[in-house]
């Protein structure tokens, strides 16, 4: 998979892709990461990207010809081109899967307060990481960047998500590692038992508290068998769980 990432602060996201389990796929030759600074399609002596708002406004607006130089040639080498922008696709577990499908993205970065329209019509698809404005491009690319690398075939072990919690619509179950007993806090006994079929049931369950308690939404589209339904009976005497 290949990955280009067009922004005016490549240092801000050229460190990040280096670094830990990204770093590692990137050397491993898994994924290749292009960082593009777009200041050397910048205009005139300043190589300005920015200018002032046509109708008036608070803030600068970044303007089309530099982004168009930087996108161009990654179109024609046939990148499919996913701009950054507040009002764009909320990523999600099934968006991270679809865009890991695809062999060459390039992530557009903006700053300032958005981008002359007229760029729009170069990009194939527009994400949003939530609603909730951050300074510029860069910190969402890097959300997508992450998210979708570690679904690419080798870079995690294949059965981490596979498990994933958003895999399964569920929240994760509580997890544990040494020591045996922390404080007052002793390990659940059933996970030292030795029983797989006692742990899975066990993860099954606490995973259904978990969401019960803090994401009763996500329960409407996870798959429940009887065994779910009586457990969740259990935490809401009386609450209908049916497909909604
Ligand atoms: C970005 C910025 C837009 C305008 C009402 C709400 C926003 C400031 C480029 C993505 C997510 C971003 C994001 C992505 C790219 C850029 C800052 C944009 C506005 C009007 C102000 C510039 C922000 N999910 N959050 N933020 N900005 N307002």
């Amino acid at each position: 998979m290949r990955i280009d990432v067009v922004t005016i602060f490549p240092e801000l996201v050229a460190g990040p892709l280096g670094t830990s389990i990204i770093g590692r796929a990137a050397e491993a030759g898994l994924v290749e990461f292009q960082v593009h600074d777009l200041r050397e399609h910048g205009i005139g002596r300043h190589r300005s990207v920015d200018d002032y708002p046509y109708g008036g406004g608070a803030g600068m607006v970044m303007r089309p010809e530099p982004l168009f130089a930087a996108i161009e040639p990654l179109r024609d080498a046939g990148a499919v081109i996913v701009l950054m922008d507040p009002a764009g696709e909320r990523l999600d577990d099934r968006l991270a899967r679809e865009l890991a499908t695809i062999p060459h993205l390039a992530l557009v970065c903006g700053r300032y307060e958005g981008l002359d329209e007229r760029v729009r019509d170069l990009v194939d698809r527009e994400v949003s990481i939530g609603d909730y404005v951050v300074t510029g491009g860069e910190l969402p690319a890097l959300v997508v960047i992450d998210a979708v690398v570690r679904l690419v075939p080798g870079v995690i072990q294949e059965a981490s998500h596979q498990d994933d919690s958003f895999a399964s619509g569920l929240l994760e179950y509580p997890q544990y590692t040494r020591p045996e007993t922390f404080g007052d806090r002793p390990v659940p006994p059933v996970l030292l038992s030795g029983h797989h079929g006692e742990v899975d049931r066990w993860r099954r369950q606490e995973a259904l508290r978990r969401t019960f308690e803090r994401r009763p939404d996500l329960l409407a589209s996870v798959d429940l068998d009887t065994a779910d339904r009586q457990f969740l009976e259990t935490l809401a005497p009386g609450t209908e769980t049916g497909e909604g």
